[in-house]
């Protein structure tokens, strides 16, 4: 793990000791958009049409920010018009690499790369910053569109519409007022709570990310019993936002990253929840759990935080059975 600066790769832990132990996330660097007529879209550059077989993602099975990317490449039924490759689940000294020693990691179909920072290094030889998936890679103009997931999945969600023929809309006009609040409290204290628990290397740190996190837990749990999604009746990308890390959090979070108040399968609501979205049937006959790699999940936190688990050992986990009926039909 570590960062390129100018362009050359530097092998160093996140800083939290600037933070009093606390994990603070950089943002996104880079932040165009794919827009159905190639016109500039709320950030960046214009330039980015939205074409068959121009694009390609580059993700982690075990990233969650990068799994909102191909849930949404899935249900938007555009896997046969975005290409995708798999880096390597252990990410080390080098950080994300395309060996392909590993089931499923599939290496840089576009240029055989041997490490995810040869894509950054390619789009700009003098880069700084951290190398993160997703990666949004433009084949036409040999570029990155975006490295922001949270922004990919609003293109996916509209931009190829006229190509591939399906409108479903996970971020209605209707509903973005409302989405906004609810994304914001998941990411801040959910999505990235669960890192922010983990990676905190004071107490303090610590306490102050796990409690509201658990608190959050519980304001969903209580959300969910009267209403079948986040947003009422119409599953939303608040939905899928959530998704990502719920998936992550029995096997991974509740042990590695110290967030063991309650796991998801003692809150009843969130656990059926879960299984909903696990088992969501997509437009190529297919469900969203086939978007899922547990194995690359669980090899990943295990092995890739020397200081949380310097022996690497994956713990037996609890058995989940996630294609159990979930029984919120008619909610
Ligand atoms: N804001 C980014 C965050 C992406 C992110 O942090 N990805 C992690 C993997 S889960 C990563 O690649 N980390 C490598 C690093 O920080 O060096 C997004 O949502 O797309």
């Amino acid at each position: 793990m570590g960062q390129l600066v100018d362009g050359v790769w530097h092998d160093t832990w996140y800083d939290t000791k600037s933070t009093g132990g606390a994990f603070k996330r950089s943002t996104s660097k880079f932040r165009n958009w794919i827009t159905a007529d190639g016109r500039a879209g709320p950030s960046g550059e214009g330039g980015f049409k939205a074409e068959s077989g121009r694009y390609h993602l580059y993700i982690s099975h075990a990233c969650p920010w990068a799994h909102r990317t191909l849930i949404f490449r899935k249900l938007k039924a555009l896997e046969d018009h975005i290409g995708v490759s798999v880096v390597h689940p252990d990410m080390l000294s080098d950080g994300w690499t395309f060996s392909t020693d590993y089931d499923g990691a599939t290496g840089d179909h576009l240029f055989g790369s041997d490490f995810l920072r040869d894509i950054y290094i390619r789009n700009d030889p003098k880069v700084s910053g951290r190398v993160t998936v997703p990666v949004l890679w433009d084949k036409a103009q040999d570029t990155i569109v975006s490295n922001e997931s949270s922004e990919i999945i609003r293109m996916f969600n509209t931009a190829f519409d006229a190509i591939t023929g399906n409108t479903d809309d996970f971020w209605p006009e209707s509903l973005r007022e409302e989405i906004e609040p609810v994304n914001a409290r998941i990411y801040d204290t959910f999505n990235n709570g669960v890192y922010k628990s983990g990676f905190a290397t004071t107490q303090e740190a610590y306490d102050a990310a796990v409690h509201p996190l658990f608190e959050t837990l519980d304001w969903l749990e209580e959300r969910l019993s009267s209403q079948r999604y986040l947003m009422g009746d119409r599953i939303t990308e608040a939905d899928w936002r959530l998704f990502t890390t719920l998936i992550r959090f029995d096997p991974v979070y509740h042990g590695h990253f110290k967030c063991n108040r309650s796991r998801i399968v003692d809150l009843p609501n969130l656990w059926a929840y879960t299984r909903e979205l696990y088992q969501w049937p997509t437009p190529d006959g297919g469900r969203v759990a086939d978007t899922i790699n547990l194995e690359h999940i669980i090899r990943h936190y295990h092995y890739s935080h020397d200081s949380i688990n310097p022996h690497r050992i994956i713990p037996i986990g609890p058995v989940l059975d996630y294609d159990e009926p979930h029984g919120r039909d008619g909610r």
